[in-house]
């Protein structure tokens, strides 16, 4: 039985239900419904807050959870704020980005806008097509006099190749910024991610193993550059009435403080989950033709946030596309991130249409996540693989039926 209340068994072609079978599961399977952790002390926190009468503005849940943060990843500030997207804004504006910045393409959309929201052009650098990371080597060839710094991105909690983007920062007297957004809990060379380059910045979003319904955070070892942040995030606002530098509203809310708190006493739990399950997609999708899992370093400490896979057409006999499609007839919704890279949307492909980016384009159109987190068990994992397996088996069908669906949704 799975935890959507039914099991239907998944045995021959015609059980897929792209191709005529029932529907694996009768509820949605979500890549990363949010992990809730203790309610009832959850609950607890929300009735102080409501006790208390003190919503937000650095607000007790607030400085407990920043002081927390800060403790687990070994640096001196934690600046908590409401979405990882603003603490990128505010990070980036406070370091004084400004003219171009490096950035990889593939990423969430977030990490290119934050600059471009402040008028600061992304230049978009291609990645390692085996670690979906920065590429270092295809960064000096970028730098110009306008370059002001460079913003690695650890996705999939897979840390940056740090030591090489550091040296090149510095050789080139350039910032640089990580965003961390995935990556809490991750570490790099023995040592937690938040604590490299200048800053990292967090994100504590709904769908994040650590959440806080929204939430975000600028961690960094740099005394003055928090203290800005600090007044940034609240309308630069020294003392009352007195406002000392140009800022916006980034602060964190009391009640999405008391939710990351109550996640932060889950964590191990979290990551324990996480890690049984990328164990079992690791056993159950082994020897899939053409089908690689992208794997976490068992020497770093990880969260096993994401299960992304790696489909090899020429193998598989069946496109990425074709077996999301078959995933989703049977209400399993894997995801293409971060397809098709932010080089291919607005205004991005517009502004730099010449953008050559092979290895980004590549990946780009072969991963795909698959569900896990605390709302995932192993009777749902064994059965979403069981599907992947029989769409390899039979990739011809499979990708004849998405094209006729295409063709007749298309003639609509
Ligand atoms: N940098 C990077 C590298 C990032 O990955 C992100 C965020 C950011 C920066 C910016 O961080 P924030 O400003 O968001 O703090 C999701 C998240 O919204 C986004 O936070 C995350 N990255 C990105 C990778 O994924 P979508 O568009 O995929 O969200 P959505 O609504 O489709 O939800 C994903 C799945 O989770 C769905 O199957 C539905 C399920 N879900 C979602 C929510 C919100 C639930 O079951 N319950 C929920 O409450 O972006």
């Amino acid at each position: 039985m799975n935890l959507s209340g039914r099991s239907v068994a998944k045995e021959v072609a015609a059980d897929l239900a792209v191709l005529g079978g029932a529907p694996a599961f009768a509820e949605p399977l979500h890549i990363g419904r949010p992990n809730i952790g203790d309610r009832e002390r959850l609950l607890a926190r929300f009735n102080d807050l409501l006790d208390r009468r003190w919503l937000t503005n650095a607000g007790p849940y607030v400085q407990e959870f920043e002081t927390r943060i800060a403790e687990r990843l070994g640096v001196a500030h934690c600046v908590a704020m409401c979405n990882a997207t603003i603490a990128l804004e505010i990070a980036i504006r406070a370091l004084d980005l400004r003219g171009e910045v490096i950035v990889p393409s593939f990423t969430f959309v977030a990490t290119a806008h934050a600059l471009q929201w402040q008028e600061i052009s992304p230049v978009f650098c291609d990645i390692d097509p085996c670690t979906h990371l920065l590429d270092p080597a295809c960064i000096e060839e970028l730098i110009t006099p306008r370059t002001s710094g460079i913003i690695g991105v650890h996705l999939w909690g897979r840390a940056c190749d740090v030591d090489a983007l550091a040296e090149i920062a510095q050789r080139h007297g350039l910032r640089l910024l990580f965003d961390a957004a995935p990556a809490f809990g991750c570490s790099y060379r023995g040592r937690m991610i938040g604590g490299f380059g200048h800053a990292e910045v967090l994100s504590f979003h709904a769908t994040k193993f650590l959440n806080s319904f929204e939430g975000g955070a600028v961690v960094t070892d740099d005394h003055a550059l928090a203290e800005r942040m600090r007044l940034m995030k609240n309308f630069g606002f020294a003392d009352y009435d007195e406002v000392v530098h140009v800022g916006t509203n980034g602060k964190m809310t009391e009640v999405a403080a008391a939710m990351g708190l109550t996640s932060l006493e889950s964590l191990d739990e979290f990551i324990g989950v996480n890690q049984r399950n990328y164990r079992l997609y690791r056993q159950h999708l082994a020897g899939i033709p053409g089908v690689t899992q992208l794997s976490y370093d068992e020497g770093e400490a990880n969260n096993y946030q994401y299960i992304v896979i790696e489909l090899d057409e020429a193998v598989a006999g069946l496109s990425r596309d074709a077996l999301q499609a078959a995933l989703q007839a049977e209400n399993v919704l894997a995801r293409r991130y971060f397809y098709p890279g932010c080089h291919r949307m607005e205004p991005y492909r517009s502004r730099f249409p010449h953008v050559l980016l092979p290895a980004t384009d590549r990946v780009a159109s072969r991963v795909l996540t698959l569900p896990t987190g605390t709302a995932v068990g192993p009777e749902e994992i064994a059965t979403v693989c069981r599907i992947v397996r029989l769409a390899v088996e039979y990739g011809a069908q499979v990708m004849d039926r998405v094209r006729d669906r295409r063709k007749s949704l298309d003639a609509v």
